[in-house]
C-alpha cells in the first residue's frame, strides 16, 4: 500500500527548528519560526493566562464535549474584539463564528466552507504569503495563485499592481488578505489603500477572506480592527480568521476561530449550520481549555486590562528590537539604510538578505532566519541582538 509513497518536503519554517535545535553552536540563536520570546529569551506564560487557568482549576469542570461550534461565551468574545463590541452587525446577528483550532483551523473551516458554496473559484493569495495559505487552500481543492505584494526595489509593498490584479480577478475569485503585520514581509498598506482594496472587492464581487493572525502586535487591538470594521460600512460579506496563538502566547493550545460576515441574522443561521458540518466531519467539535482561557480573560475585566498591558508590553518591546536592531547594524558598520525594518509592523521583517547570505548566517554564526531573509525580531533580545547585528554585518 505503501510502496509509492513518496517522501514529503520538510515545512521550510518548521523544518529549521530541528535544524536550530540540533546544532550545537552555544551562540545560536532561533530567528525563524515566528514565536514571540521575551528579554529573557523565553516564550511567555502570560500572567492574565496563568490567573484564568488557576481559577479555572479552581473550578474544577467536569470536560463534556463543547457543541460544535465552540464554547458560546467564547464565540461572543471574539466577535467583539473582531468587529468591536456594541458593532450593528452583531446585534443585527449577522455575523456566525465557531471556535476553531487555531487561526490555521479558522482558515480551514473557511476554505472547505467555500469550496461548497463556490467550488470553481480561484483563490489569490499575497506574493509573497505564509507558505501554508498556498497548502491550505490547495488541499481544500482551490486553484492557488498569486497577486503581486512585496517590491524589493520599494522596500515595501507594489500597490499599484496588487490593486490592478485584484481589479482583474473573475467575479467571485477568494482573495486572502493580512489584516495586519503581514506575514512575511512586515509591510502593511495604508487605510487609504485598503479602502481601494475594499471598493476593488465590492465592485468586482470578489470574496474576501481576511487572516488576523496578528492582531494587537501592529497598533493595537482597537487599531488593528479597524480594517474589519470598513469591510463591514462597505456592506459586503466576508471572512475573518482569528488566531490567538501569539496574541495569548498560546501557541499550543490551538486557540482561533472563523466569523463569517452574513446579509443578514436568517443567512447567518444557514451558514453556521453548513460551517457545524464542515466541523463535525473534520473533529466533531473543538478542545475545551484553550477557549476557556481566552473567554475568562477577556470577559473578566481586570484580567482583560491585564491582557492589553502584557499585548502592549510584546508590541512595544518588538518595536524596540527593530530600532535597536537598525542602530547595532549601523555601530557594526552596516553602510547601507536599514531604517525600513523600523516601518515594518508585526513580528517579522523582511531583511533584503539574500538565501546565500541566509545560510552563511545559519552555518557560519548559527543565526537561523528563513532562506527568503525573513527574521523573526520578536526573538531578538538585549543578549542576542548585538551578536545577531555583527553577524548581519559580516554577511553583508
Ligand atoms: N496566518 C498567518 C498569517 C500566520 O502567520 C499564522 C502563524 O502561525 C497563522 C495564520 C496560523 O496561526 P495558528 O498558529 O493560530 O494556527
Ligand atoms: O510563519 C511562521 O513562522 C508562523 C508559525 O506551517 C508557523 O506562522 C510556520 C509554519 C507553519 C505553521 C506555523
Amino acid at each position: 500500500l505503501f510502496a509509492a509513497v513518496e517522501m514529503a518536503p520538510r515545512d521550510p519554517i518548521l523544518g529549521l527548528n530541528e535544524q536550530f535545535n540540533a546544532d550545537p553552536n552555544p551562540a545560536k540563536v532561533n530567528l525563524g519560526v515566528g514565536v514571540y520570546t521575551d528579554e529573557n529569551g523565553k516564550l511567555p506564560l502570560l500572567a492574565c493566562v496563568k490567573a484564568a487557568e488557576a481559577q479555572l482549576v479552581e473550578a474544577a469542570r467536569a470536560r463534556g464535549y463543547l457543541p460544535i461550534d465552540g464554547i458560546a461565551a467564547y464565540d461572543k468574545a471574539v466577535q467583539g474584539l473582531v468587529f468591536g463590541e456594541g458593532s450593528d452587525i452583531l446585534a443585527a446577528g449577522r455575523v456566525a463564528t465557531v471556535q476553531a483550532l487555531g487561526g490555521t483551523g479558522g482558515l480551514k473551516v473557511g476554505a472547505d466552507f467555500l469550496k461548497k458554496v463556490n467550488p470553481g473559484a480561484k483563490v489569490l493569495i499575497s506574493d509573497p504569503s505564509w507558505e501554508n495559505h498556498r497548502a491550505l487552500f490547495t488541499n481544500a481543492g482551490f486553484t492557488v495563485e498569486t497577486y503581486p505584494y512585496y517590491d524589493a526595489s520599494r522596500q515595501g509593498v507594489n500597490f499599484d499592481a496588487m490593486l490592478a490584479a485584484l481589479n482583474g480577478a473573475a467575479a467571485g475569485t477568494i482573495v486572502v488578505l493580512h489584516a495586519c503585520c503581514h506575514n512575511p514581509t512586515g509591510y502593511d498598506i495604508s487605510t487609504a489603500q485598503w479602502d481601494a482594496v475594499i471598493e476593488a472587492v465590492k465592485a468586482r464581487k470578489l470574496v474576501a477572506f481576511l487572516d488576523m493572525a496578528y492582531q494587537g502586535f501592529g497598533d493595537g487591538i482597537a487599531e488593528d480592527g479597524a480594517v474589519i470594521g470598513r469591510f463591514v460600512q462597505a456592506g459586503i460579506d466576508f471572512f475573518v480568521s482569528t488566531s490567538f496563538s501569539k496574541s495569548f502566547s498560546l501557541y499550543g493550545e490551538r486557540v482561533g476561530a472563523l466569523s463569517v460576515v452574513c446579509e443578514n441574522k436568517e443567512e447567518a443561521a444557514r451558514v453556521l449550520s453548513q460551517l457545524k458540518i464542515v466541523i463535525r466531519t473534520n473533529y466533531s467539535n473543538p478542545p475545551t481549555h484553550g477557549a476557556q482561557v481566552v473567554a475568562t480573560v477577556l470577559t473578566t475585566p481586570a484580567l482583560r486590562q491585564q491582557w492589553e498591558q502584557e499585548l502592549a508590553g510584546m508590541r512595544n518591546r518588538i518595536k524596540a528590537m527593530r530600532t535597536a536592531l537598525v542602530e547595532r547594524l549601523k555601530a557594526a558598520g552596516v553602510k547601507q539604510d536599514l531604517s525600513f525594518i523600523t516601518t515594518q509592523r508585526g513580528m517579522f521583517s523582511y531583511s533584503g538578505l539574500t538565501k546565500p547570505q541566509m545560510e552563511r548566517l545559519r552555518g557560519e554564526f548559527g543565526v537561523y532566519g528563513v532562506d527568503s531573509g525573513r527574521i523573526c525580531v520578536a526573538a531578538l533580545n538585549e543578549k542576542n541582538i548585538g551578536y545577531v547585528a555583527e553577524s548581519i554585518a559580516k554577511v553583508i
